[in-house]
């Protein structure tokens, strides 16, 4: 389905799958839970989900002839320390808007994490005011103005890496990935449970599952806050890849699963369940989970555990895109743990 566009590699190769029992069985044990690992993809900066998409993304790059990358994401973004990793990694410059798209402080917030992983691989980083939005930004346009206007040649790179042509391709690798790991352990999972916010990771996976009928089965947790907006994205992703890899299936809303229930009380902030959540993973698991993301899908998938959402013995698969970098930035909040 993908063998007709370029992959530039920059994982490992595929993640691990991890059978979660003392997680399973302080749920109640009704349900088997495993994690897929894509937070330990890569070599690259402490890699995550974007590395998937910027895969089928660097080929497109490289061949524009360009010399510098440019992307955007919040103070505490995890896209824009990958594109960052990339740019350092391929050889090309890197200019970063980061907007201030979290109603958090932190004493430390703009030094740590992401932001001190991002400066250190030397990409150029500007903070600037704006909220939160995953669409495109007059922001962006600048910073792709002001490579040009220094002679460089930009390369865009929206959001997450979601609005981009190839963005959907690397999440539909994935679900084909799924498939070999199912053959090599002998089930399959029932469930796929998945943060989504800019929405090509939800949306590859939707069009890679369509294939044997799961698509539906891919449980999308919002972390964005702002769900419509989300869900018109990811099906507008999951539409145009499905399109692009030849797939002859429509996609449809039925397809289309996204849970708004844990993204409270905004974007980028925990509330005291998400906490609880990121406490119980790591603590029975040793997994790692951050406020902003993963810590909201485990928290729905923990709740829709416990509300008896799943029949018993279901398998879900919680897909782990990565994400621990951010928690620098929320030392007060864990400061006991
Ligand atoms: C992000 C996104 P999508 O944006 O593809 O829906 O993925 C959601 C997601 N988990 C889930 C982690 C750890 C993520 O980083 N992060 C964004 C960022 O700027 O880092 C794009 C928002």
């Amino acid at each position: 389905m993908l063998e007709k566009f370029d992959r530039y590699p920059l994982t490992f190769g595929k993640t691990p799958i991890e059978h979660l029992p003392r997680l399973t069985k302080a749920l109640g044990g009704k349900v088997e839970i495993y994690a897929k690992r894509e937070d330990c993809n890569s070599g690259l900066a402490l890699g995550g989900n974007k590395l998937r998409k910027l895969e089928y993304i660097v080929p497109d790059a490289i061949a524009s002839g360009a010399d510098t990358l440019v992307s955007i994401g919040g103070v505490q973004s995890n896209h824009t320390r990958m594109v960052a990793a990339t740019a350092a990694k391929i050889g090309m410059k890197c200019r970063l808007v980061q907007e201030s798209w979290v109603a958090h402080d932190d004493a430390v917030y703009d030094r740590v994490g992401n932001i001190l992983l991002t400066r250190l691989m030397g990409a150029d980083s500007r903070i600037v005011d704006d909220g939160f939005d995953i669409g495109m930004r007059s922001s962006f346009e600048e910073a792709m103005q002001s490579v040009r206007e220094e002679g460089g040649k930009p390369y865009g790179i929206p959001a997450g890496g979601s609005v981009h042509k190839f963005g959907g391709l690397g999440y539909v690798a994935f679900a084909q990935e799924v498939r070999e790991q199912e053959q090599e352990l002998g089930f399959t999972f029932d469930y796929i449970v998945v943060c989504v916010v800019t929405g090509s990771t939800q949306a590859g996976m939707i069009v890679g599952f369509k294939v044997d009928g799961r698509a539906k089965n891919v449980i999308g947790i919002d972390a964005s806050g702002k769900v419509e907006q989300t869900r018109a994205q990811v099906k507008n992703i999951a539409i145009k890849t499905a399109k692009l890899i030849g797939l002859g299936q429509e996609i449809t809303d039925e397809d289309i699963h996204i849970n708004p229930d844990y993204a409270y009380p905004a974007y980028g902030v925990p509330s005291h369940e998400t906490n609880e959540a990121i406490r119980l993973a790591a603590q029975t698991e040793a997994m790692i989970t951050d406020p902003v993301y993963e810590g909201k899908s485990m928290q729905g998938m923990i709740d829709l555990v416990r509300k008896d959402y799943f029949p018993a013995g279901a398998k879900i698969l919680y897909v782990h895109l990565g994400g621990a970098p951010a928690l620098n930035g929320y030392s007060y909040t864990y400061r006991n743990g």
